[in-house]
């Protein structure tokens, strides 16, 4: 296992890679290209120079998140060859850089959305929040507005602005689609670019839906055990595997962590976990919390330890944290509460892999 930690690189972060570097376990960045539009290739240099930088700060950069999708890939038009030709060049610079896992997403027209972005816990920090009825009260665009003027100047991923103008005619095309064709588009272009990322040793992991429930109408496919398995048939490489994000699952109160974790790890098709906790306000809405079991609705022990008993061997990063002690940062993603959580998730890892080795335990 591999601790990590997700960094926004040319200036797009307040947290810096020395920062990063003193955090005790931390050995990388899951980071990405920001500039790079949606459907285009990579550039082999701007990697190069970006792996320089990072490997100049003791630090290894062996997962990006995410290459984003086109659009046209998740609806299937024409156009997508061209897109997914792309991607597979993308693949191809990202070997190259020493890239090992992947995380993207599948998720049409938006990637994770929330109510609020700095909603206020009884200890004075602020969370990135979810309420159901105010987020489907508004339309995505206004949603978009909303988060944009929380986000503090810091680019939200996923909310890129070239995705905004069209969300309201995607939403419109999406519900002519059947959750078959979905399907079938992912399973093109899962056939089209995993050989690639097999030849080149990378692990491909999807994100799943966040949250795991439609909005919108909008097909959602990653989010409890049954479309996973479903998923991961579409093609049977191990190269073709998953984000475990506890997170995302974990909203839905059905979908049994622990259990989910232990089927897929132990099959070795989770590549990266994304581990936070949140805690339920309601059927399908949650606040999300510090990492700690006892400040949120998740347990984080049964969790970490699913992973350790499966022979997890892939990339950690502490998920979203709270705001705390003035941290002014990119909502979810500042300094302090990823890296108090990152330690509380190793201190787990080490008291449960020394207690399941005789002699070492207590
Ligand atoms: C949110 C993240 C997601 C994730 C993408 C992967 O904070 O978990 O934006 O990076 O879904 O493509």
């Amino acid at each position: 296992m591999k601790m990590i930690l997700r960094w926004f690189p040319f200036g797009d972060d307040s947290v810096t890679l020395p920062q990063i570097r003193q955090i005790p376990g931390v050995s990388g960045v899951a980071t990405c290209l920001p500039a790079v539009p949606v459907g285009e290739v990579w550039p082999r240099e701007t990697l190069a120079g970006l792996k320089k930088e990072i490997n100049e700060a003791g630090l290894e950069m062996e997962v990006i998140e995410s290459v984003n999708i086109h659009e046209d890939i998740k609806k299937g038009l024409p156009s997508r060859d061209r897109y997914i030709e792309n991607y597979r060049q993308t693949l191809r610079h990202l070997g190259e850089a020493g890239i090992k896992c992947l995380c993207y997403n599948f998720m049409p027209v938006m990637d994770w959305a929330r109510s609020d972005l700095a909603h206020p816990l009884p200890d004075g920090s602020t969370v990135l929040s979810y309420r159901h009825d105010q987020v489907t009260q508004m339309n995505p665009a206004r949603i978009a507005e909303s988060m944009a003027s929380k986000a503090r100047g810091y680019s939200l991923p996923g909310w890129e602005p070239e995705r905004l103008s069209a969300m309201a005619s995607d939403i419109e095309f999406y519900k002519s689609m059947s959750r078959d064709d979905y399907w079938k588009n992912m399973k093109y272009f899962l056939d089209a670019v995993v050989p690639v990322a097999e030849e080149r040793g990378i692990n491909l992991a999807i994100h799943p839906d966040d949250p795991p429930w439609p909005l919108f109408d909008l097909p959602k496919v990653i989010s409890n055990v049954e479309n996973i398995r479903t998923f991961l048939d579409l093609n049977p490489s191990r190269a073709n595997g998953l984000t475990l994000c506890t997170g995302s699952l974990g909203a839905n109160r059905q979908n049994d962590l622990p259990a989910l974790i232990r089927e897929f790890a132990g099959r070795g098709r989770v590549h990266f976990a994304h581990i936070r906790n949140i805690t339920y306000r309601g059927e399908v809405d949650f606040d999300e919390s510090a990492h700690l079991s006892e400040c949120g609705s998740l347990d984080m022990y049964a969790i970490v330890r699913a992973f350790h008993d499966s022979g997890f061997s892939g990339y950690i990063r502490p998920d979203h944290g709270r705001m705390i002690w003035g941290e002014r940062a990119r909502p979810g993603y500042g300094l302090y509460d990823r890296a108090l959580g990152t330690e509380y998730l190793l201190g787990l890892w080490e008291a449960i892999d020394k207690g399941a080795r005789p002699g070492t335990g207590v």
